[in-house]
């Protein structure tokens, strides 16, 4: 139902309505949530809200500034508090105008002269408008407005400016002939004596509107029952939210804690909600482009590294320091620089280390006789979400550094599973140190750069005619063979001859089931941490 409509049904209904004041558009949503069927948009508290006083010195553009936000907010009608109209009928045909632009309901105009002020402030002193003149600014607004609906309704401030009930009726009356859609007939007494006697002569010539700040003690049910149409609670949400503030504020200021407010404050989640932060979540799930977080890496950073000796005693391999930061600190550096913030640890030795910020940990707690692949289904078997196969996953290891390129690279091919394989391999043999070798569909060599490699075998025991490179440690693994992946490792760990099986065991398994892996070549810029004197390599390759 348009919010016309819907405030017109409350002024003429039988009932007594209420409107809730609101001067913003939080507090417009506080009040529809809480079963208000209408708001007044308080001239006080709006111009309260922007630290200003109720005397126009908010702009009345500001005010239809503020009103948007509200009606945005909202769904049921608002009627302003639209002071004097803020000049004379011309600047009031323009403002009704405005108003049902931004999708208000109702505008109530005062018979003063603008700059007004507050009624409660020397009321008696407050000069009132010509009848005349105050009828033609009736008129223009009626004969402006698009919507037949729309309704303005007329304020009578003589009791407050000091006059009697005559002097009330005789005006109301004037507004009523003008056009008026139902007179807001305002006091100042703590008592409704004036705003009853004239509801009593008034009878239901047209709706009766009233503003009890003042005579707030008077029951509920004389209202009820001396026929008026709409009572308006109009400042009171401002009025409870400033004692809010204050004890708040004070507390903070006297403790300088956080503590002993929290549970008395809304939650964060609460400003969300009230916001419609999920909306806008939906909305870009079906707006936005599936980019962002289509990648993520695991690191598998569980063994201690013995050969590193008293390096390790407090703190596994990946947290030995290379150029004042833990390797691991390098290894997620690489991966952000390439885009990839979603890294998952997994942690086994001196868990209670690996303490780097941002980043999700997983248990292998068997790490002490367990090797790479139960690791890696330690990370698998942690991801549960309903998305969990749905991004690209890169897994490496805890003590092997890479430049972002080697990440990109491993990036680019289009098929499901790539691995870095660098052809610089002879360093290891000739040190003699354990790698994971591969054999491949063929060897580096330029012609081969054009063309697709795959891995053929893999193994640290490979004959070294048969050797083409040593896998660099990354591999990134497409969302689309995750479920198979899953599948595989699943089978392998099941087997207790696999306990310690490595990563390029399974490499060398999915092959020999059909799988075909793709291989980049490289050379450099990556190392493994296996030594001492690794480390000290590292030092300068950091
Ligand atoms: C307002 O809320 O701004 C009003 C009502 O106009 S009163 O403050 O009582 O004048
Ligand atoms: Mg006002």
């Amino acid at each position: 139902m348009k919010k016309t409509t819907q405030f017109r049904r409350l002024l003429a209904g039988d009932e007594l309505e209420f409107l809730l004041e609101a001067h913003n558009g939080i507090s417009a949503k506080i009040g529809e949530e809480a079963g208000f069927k209408g708001l007044w948009a308080g001239g006080l508290c709006m111009s309260a809200q922007y630290g200003v006083r109720d005397s126009n010195e908010m702009s009345w553009t500001q005010v239809l500034d503020m009103l948007e936000f509200m009606a945005d907010a909202t769904s049921i009608p608002i009627l302003l508090d639209g002071d004097t109209g803020y000049g004379n009928f011309n600047n009031v045909r323009r403002l009704v105008r405005k108003l049902e632009q931004r999708g208000i309901a109702a505008v109530c105009i005062e018979d003063k002269l603008y700059p007004k002020t507050n009624s409660f402030i020397d009321g008696d002193k407050q000069q009132l408008a010509e009848i005349d003149e105050f009828c033609s600014r009736i008129k223009a607004g009626k004969d402006a407005q698009a919507d037949d609906e729309f309704a303005i309704i007329t304020r009578v401030e003589a009791f407050i400016a000091g006059w009697g009930l005559g002097e009330a009726l005789r005006r109301a009356e004037a507004y009523h002939e003008a056009g008026s859609d139902g007179i807001l007939i305002h006091s100042a007494l703590s008592v409704p004596t004036e705003i009853l006697a004239f509801k009593k002569e008034w009878a239901d010539r047209s709706p009766v509107v009233i503003v009890p700040t003042k005579y707030y003690a008077t029951p509920t049910e004389v209202l009820r029952e001396a026929g008026f149409s709409i009572a308006i609670w109009a400042n009171h949400i401002l009025r409870a939210a400033m004692v809010a503030m204050k004890n708040t504020a004070e507390t903070l200021a006297a403790e300088q804690s956080l503590l002993s407010i929290e549970d008395e404050i809304a939650p964060v989640r609460e400003i969300f909600r009230l916001q419609g932060a999920s909306e806008l979540q939906d909305a870009e799930e079906r707006y936005l482009p599936k980019r962002g977080q289509t990648t993520r890496a695991v690191i598998l950073a569980a063994s201690r590294g013995a050969a590193l000796g008293d390096l390790t005693n407090t703190r596994p391999k990946t947290m030995v320091e290379i150029r004042g930061q833990p390797l691991l600190g390098h290894i997620v550096a690489a991966y952000n620089s390439a885009g990839i913030k979603n890294i998952t640890v997994v942690r086994g030795y001196r868990p209670e280390a690996v303490d780097l910020p941002g980043l999700n940990y997983v248990a292998n707690e068997a790490f002490a006789d367990s090797g790479e692949l139960i690791s890696l289904k330690c990370a698998l078997d942690a991801d549960v979400g309903e998305s969990r196969d749905e991004c690209d996953l890169f897994v490496s290891f805890g003590d092997v550094i890479f430049k972002r390129y080697i990440v990109d690279s491993l990036a680019e091919p289009d098929d499901d599973i790539v691995i870095a394989v660098d052809t610089n391999w002879s360093e290891s043999v000739n040190r003699g140190r354990a790698a994971d070798y591969v054999r491949c569909s063929e060897p580096h060599s330029r012609q081969a750069f054009y063309r697709k490699i795959y891995l053929a075998q893999a193994g640290e025991t490979l004959p070294e005619a048969d050797i083409h490179g040593e896998w660099m440690g990354i591999v990134r693994i497409a969302a689309a063979a995750l479920p198979e992946l899953r599948a595989l490792v699943d089978e392998l760990a099941a087997e207790p001859a696999n306990r310690k099986m490595k990563l390029h065991h399974l490499f060398d398994a999915w092959v020999r089931r059909g799988r075909k892996i793709r291989v980049t070549y490289t050379t450099g810029h990556w190392l493994d941490v296996d030594s001492l004197d690794d480390v000290l390599a590292a030092g300068s390759f950091a």
